[in-house]
């Protein structure tokens, strides 16, 4: 979509209708992702975590499993990436799915940049 901005000069000897259209680069901003991280803790279960990776981010099993072992080994993983809305529902999700577990795991989002 092409933007279009009126320019009229204030200087006081100038025609108020000589003004002119000039056309501008289209500025389309695209909504900012947000990454949604999982994080280690020490006594989360690694199947609990494998089940919440198939059940909330529709991973495999075996998809699941690697990026389980990504944060158990690194402490962090990125397991999606999303709008602001979709974000914060996952993060909530697996939250209120852990803490009715009576697990620790964390989950938290991140603006891309
Ligand atoms: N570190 C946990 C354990 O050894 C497993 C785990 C993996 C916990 C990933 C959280 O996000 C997590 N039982």
């Amino acid at each position: 979509m092409l933007e279009h901005k009126w320019i009229m000069s204030d200087k006081p000897e100038d025609d108020p209708d000589a003004s002119v259209l000039v056309q501008t680069r289209p500025k389309t901003k695209r909504p900012p992702l947000y990454k949604v991280l999982l994080l280690n803790d020490d006594y989360t279960p690694m199947e609990f975590v494998v089940h919440v990776l198939e059940r909330f981010f529709s991973m495999t099993h075996a998809q699941a499993f690697e990026i389980m072992l990504t944060v158990h080994k690194k402490g962090v993983a990125v397991v999606g990436v999303f709008s602001h809305e979709i974000a914060e529902t996952k993060v909530g999700q697996v939250m209120d799915f852990a803490r009715r577990h009576q697990h620790p795991l964390q989950c938290t989002m991140e603006r891309e940049e």
